[in-house]
C-alpha cells in the first residue's frame, strides 16, 4: 500500500506560525469580547446557495439548519468589528433572483461557499456580481474550491479563493482590505489563490491546519437569517467537536483532513451556550469520526450527558464496543450511523483502508445491541 497521502500535501500541514498563533488569540479575546460592530468597516455578505441534495427521512432538518462553515466564518467577523450578513437562498423560489437583489444592496466583500454541487449556480451568480459591481470582491471558501484550487479559479470569476479552513484567512484578508493592503498585501496572506494586477493566478504559501480547536468563538446562529424569521431558528443544529479523521481513504476529500479536536472544557462552554442561547435540544455531530479515540467518545460523551441532548453522530464501526455505545445512548445518542464501503479485502486496499478485522455489518449490530442505538449500515 502507497504511505503518501491521498490529498494535495499542502493540507497536511499546521498553522502554526507565529501570525497564526497571533490571529488564533486574536480570535478568541474577540469571543470573549466582541468588538461592537463598526458600520464604517465593510460589509461582508456571505452567500449560501441551492442544493440538489436530497434529503434523507429524518434529515429534514438539514435543509434549513445553519450550516456549521459558514456560521464559523460569519462569527469571526462579526466578533471582529464587520457587519455581516448571511443570504441564505436554498429555499427562495427564484434563488438567483433573490440572491442577487440582497447581494446587490448593502454589500462590500461578497464571501460564496463553494460545494461540488452548486458549481453551476454559484459561477452564475458570481459572473452577474461582478457584471454588475465589477469593483466588488469576492472570495471563495470551503469544499469545493479547496479540492479543485486551480480549476474552480478557472472557470469562475473569482478574485480569492481561500483553501481549508478559513477563520484565520478571512480575518487577515478582511484586515488587509479594510486598511486598503491588497495591492501589495495579498502575496503575504498564507492560503489563498488570488489574481494579479495582470489577471493571471497566483498563489501564496499554504496556511495549514489549527492544531486545536479551542480557539474557535462560540458559534452565532443568530446572523442567520432564520433568526429573524417569526418561527425562529430550529432547536436542531450540525455542530462537531473535532475536524478531520485518523485514516486518510483514497476516495474520501476532507476539507481539513487532519484530526484536531475542542477539549471537553471547550465543548461544554460551547454546549451550555447553544442551550441557554438558541435552546438547542437536538445535534447532529457531524464529525468525520465522532469515536476516533475511545477515551476522548467517553470523555465528550460525559460532557453532552451533562447537557441533555438528544444526538446523532457518524462512526468507524471498526471503532466501536458495547462500554463506547452505552455510553453513547446513556448521553443521549439515538442513531449512530456506520460507513460501510466494502466488506472485500481487495477493495478496502484499493482505496487505502485496512482489512476488515471481522465482518463490519456485524460488528455494528452486535456492538449496538447493548446501548440500543439505532445503528442502520
Ligand atoms: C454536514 C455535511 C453535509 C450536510 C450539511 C452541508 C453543509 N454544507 O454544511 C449535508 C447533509 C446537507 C451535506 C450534503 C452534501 N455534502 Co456534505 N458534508 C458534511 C460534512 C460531514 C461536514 C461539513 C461541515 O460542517 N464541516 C465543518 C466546517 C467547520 O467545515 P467546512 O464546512 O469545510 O468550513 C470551513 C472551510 O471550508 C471554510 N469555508 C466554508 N465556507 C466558506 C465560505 C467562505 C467565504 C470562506 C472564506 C471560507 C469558507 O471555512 C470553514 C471554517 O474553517 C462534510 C465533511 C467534513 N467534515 O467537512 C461533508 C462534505 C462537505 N460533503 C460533501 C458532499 C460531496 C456533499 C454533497 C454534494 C453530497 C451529494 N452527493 O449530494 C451534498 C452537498 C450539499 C451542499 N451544497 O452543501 C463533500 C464535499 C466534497 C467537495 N470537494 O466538495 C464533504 C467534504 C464530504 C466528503 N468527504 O466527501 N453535507
Ligand atoms: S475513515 Fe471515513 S472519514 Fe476517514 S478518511 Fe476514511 S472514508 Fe474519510
Amino acid at each position: 500500500m502507497t504511505t503518501s497521502r491521498s490529498l494535495s500535501p499542502e493540507l497536511y500541514l499546521q498553522a502554526n506560525s507565529e501570525n497564526d498563533l497571533k490571529l488564533m488569540h486574536i480570535m478568541r479575546e474577540q469571543d470573549q469580547a466582541a468588538v461592537p460592530t463598526d458600520r464604517s468597516f465593510p460589509t461582508v455578505t456571505l452567500l449560501v446557495g441551492p442544493t440538489p441534495f436530497t434529503m434523507p427521512r429524518g434529515w429534514e432538518f438539514f435543509l434549513t439548519s445553519p450550516y456549521e462553515g459558514v456560521t464559523y466564518i460569519s462569527t469571526v467577523l462579526h466578533n471582529a468589528g464587520y457587519p455581516v450578513r448571511i443570504v441564505d437562498v436554498r429555499y427562495a423560489v427564484d434563488p438567483m433572483a433573490e440572491a442577487l437583489r440582497q447581494i446587490l444592496t448593502g454589500t462590500d466583500v461578497l464571501g460564496v461557499a463553494t460545494f461540488e454541487d452548486n458549481f453551476p449556480f454559484i459561477r452564475e451568480l458570481i459572473d452577474a456580481v461582478k457584471t454588475a459591481r465589477p469593483e466588488m470582491p469576492v472570495i471563495c471558501g470551503g469544499s469545493l474550491v479547496t479540492s479543485v484550487p486551480e480549476v474552480f479559479m478557472q472557470f469562475t470569476r473569482t478574485d480569492i479563493g481561500v483553501i481549508s479552513e478559513g477563520e484565520l484567512t478571512i480575518l487577515e484578508l478582511m484586515e488587509s482590505y479594510r486598511l486598503g493592503n491588497w495591492r501589495k498585501g495579498l502575496s503575504k496572506i498564507h492560503g489563498i489563490y488570488y489574481r494579479a494586477g495582470d489577471g493571471s493566478l497566483c498563489k501564496t504559501p499554504p496556511r495549514g491546519q489549527m492544531t486545536t480547536l479551542d480557539f474557535l468563538p462560540r458559534m452565532r446562529l443568530d446572523l442567520w437569517p432564520q433568526a429573524q424569521d417569526p418561527r425562529g431558528l430550529q432547536p436542531q443544529i450540525i455542530a462537531s467537536y473535532s475536524r478531520g479523521c485518523k485514516m486518510d481513504c483514497g476516495f474520501c476529500f476532507r476539507t481539513t483532513p487532519q484530526v484536531s479536536y475542542k477539549s471537553s472544557e471547550k465543548l461544554a462552554t460551547e454546549l451550555a451556550w447553544l442551550k441557554s442561547q438558541y435552546n438547542t435540544n437536538f445535534v447532529f455531530f457531524t464529525d468525520l469520526t465522532f469515536n476516533s479515540s475511545k477515551q476522548r467518545t467517553l470523555d465528550i460523551c460525559q460532557v453532552i450527558e451533562d447537557h441533555d441532548l438528544r444526538w446523532t453522530c457518524l462512526t468507524k464501526c471498526a471503532n466501536v464496543d458495547p462500554e463506547q455505545m452505552t455510553a453513547m445512548k446513556k448521553a443521549g445518542c439515538d442513531i449512530a450511523l456506520f460507513g460501510v464501503e466494502s466488506l472485500g479485502a481487495k477493495a478496502l486496499q484499493g482505496v487505502r483502508k485496512p482489512p476488515p478485522r471481522t465482518s463490519a455489518c456485524g460488528r455494528c449490530t452486535t456492538v449496538s445491541r447493548p446501548g440500543s442505538v439505532s445503528a442502520p449500515c
